[in-house]
């Protein structure tokens, strides 16, 4: 399974994934999922907002009664040149489990999903867990719709180029109230497995996390003859902001990253006429996040007026803190022996969001490095077996009583 879908989307000089949404590559990744639930016996199912399904003990959700069905999944999308584990470690486990759990004879007595939930970077986008924030209705139809990306095309665009109707999305309680838990396995991203000396975690919480876009709007002029005194260069405000945010985050015991910079006229001998950067920005709790990004927005306009330029500051993407259910975090722990590290983490996922509308738990697999969104991602196969061994128990716990 793992060696079908690492060529899909891997660019052959970074060796990093470029699987954005609604992409011909999302279309491959996509067959890839469905021919693995088919090859498997498995009800395919795509549900209104481009989510993937794939049943054992139903034909499609509506079959499904109230909080019977026991899901486990994550994402096959990237990050611009990701690495090979973040999301898909997550679907290819879920079948690995199903596999596992068909060798050893279990007997499901409740309905299992495995799901590949579609735009959880939000890399084309913009806005992070685009497939599971409409199936919770945590995004607008609206909203989805004046979501476009760099070349100006449209979700909705996007969504019909690939074949899909974009007019049919929107929340689906429906279909997540057959789902009595949901369980998505990912590749840790950072060290604490590697530190405590464990193949396997159970998630406690998810830090308050969002994407703030900063646009900085200056004067074109010309690098070589405008004197410095009469410069209105947003470049300047941008490079002071963004040592102001991690001035603000170490400051707070926070994480504030200035990733993605987009320059207009982006010439070498031209001062910018815009400079707009997106600052992710994350914390241990709500009232830290918010004095660190307060904080640097206030030196963002200290420096925009110092130096004549305009500054715009919109919220893109955000996402409360998440706190895992304990009922079923101590459930996950109780079947794996009860000695399984239960850690915190800064990374956003579908399972955090789909928190507020069903019981949701995430395992973590070691990641040696703990290095994450880069080719250099890495996980070492007896661990990613251990972690399919962890899901296929948690599985057989949950659905097989
Ligand atoms: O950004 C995140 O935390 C996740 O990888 N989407
Ligand atoms: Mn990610
Ligand atoms: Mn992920």
């Amino acid at each position: 399974m793992w060696r079908d879908l690492a060529p899909i989307g891997r660019d052959a000089d970074t060796r990093g994934y470029r699987r954005y949404a609604w992409t011909e590559t999302d279309r491959d990744c996509r067959a890839w999922f469905q021919a693995q639930a088919e090859s498997r016996g498995l009800a395919y199912e795509i549900d209104r907002n481009g989510n993937q399904w794939a049943w054992l003990g139903a034909a499609t959700y509506k079959d499904v009664a109230a909080g019977d069905a026991v899901v486990t999944g994550s994402h096959l999308d990237s990050v611009p040149d990701g690495g090979a584990f973040d999301g898909p470690l997550g679907v290819v486990s879920s079948f690995a489990a199903l596999d596992e759990l068909r060798r050893r004879g279990a007997e499901f007595t409740r309905p299992l999903a495995i799901t590949n939930f579609g735009d959880e970077e939000g890399a084309r986008f913009g806005l992070a867990c685009a497939g599971s924030r409409l199936a919770a209705g945590q995004l607008t139809v609206e909203a989805a719709h004046r979501l476009r990306d760099a070349d100006g095309i449209t979700l909705p665009q996007a969504m019909e180029a690939a074949g899909y109707d974009p007019d049919a999305i929107g929340p689906d309680p429906e279909r997540l109230a057959r789902i009595g838990a949901f369980v998505e396995l990912h590749v840790e991203q950072g060290r604490a497995l590697d530190l405590s000396g464990d193949r396997v975690g159970i998630a406690s919480a998810i830090w308050p996390h969002g994407r703030w876009r900063f646009d900085f709007h200056g004067e074109a002029n010309h690098a070589g003859t405008t004197r410095l005194v009469d410069r209105r260069d947003p470049m300047l405000t941008y490079a002071e902001t963004v040592l102001a945010a991690r001035r603000e985050a170490e400051l707070a015991g926070a994480v504030a990253t200035f990733g993605k910079i987009a320059v207009e006229p982006n010439a070498v001998n031209a001062i910018p006429s815009l400079v707009r950067g997106w600052l992710d920005s994350r914390a241990p709790d709500q009232a830290t996040l918010d004095t660190v990004t307060a904080g640097i927005e206030r030196a963002a306009r200290e420096y925009a007026d110092r130096h004549g330029v305009d500054l715009s500051v919109v919220r893109e993407s955000f996402t409360p803190v998440i706190e895992f259910e304990h009922a079923l975090r101590d459930e996950l722990n109780k079947i794996l022996g009860g000695a399984v590290p239960v850690l915190g983490t800064g990374a956003g996922h579908d399972a955090g969001i789909l928190s507020g509308s069903i019981p949701t738990a995430m395992l973590f697999v070691r990641n040696p490095t703990g290095v994450s969104h880069s080719p250099a991602e890495f996980a070492a196969e007896d661990d990613c077996v251990a972690g399919v061994l962890a899901l296929a128990d948690v599985l057989e716990g949950l659905a097989c009583r």
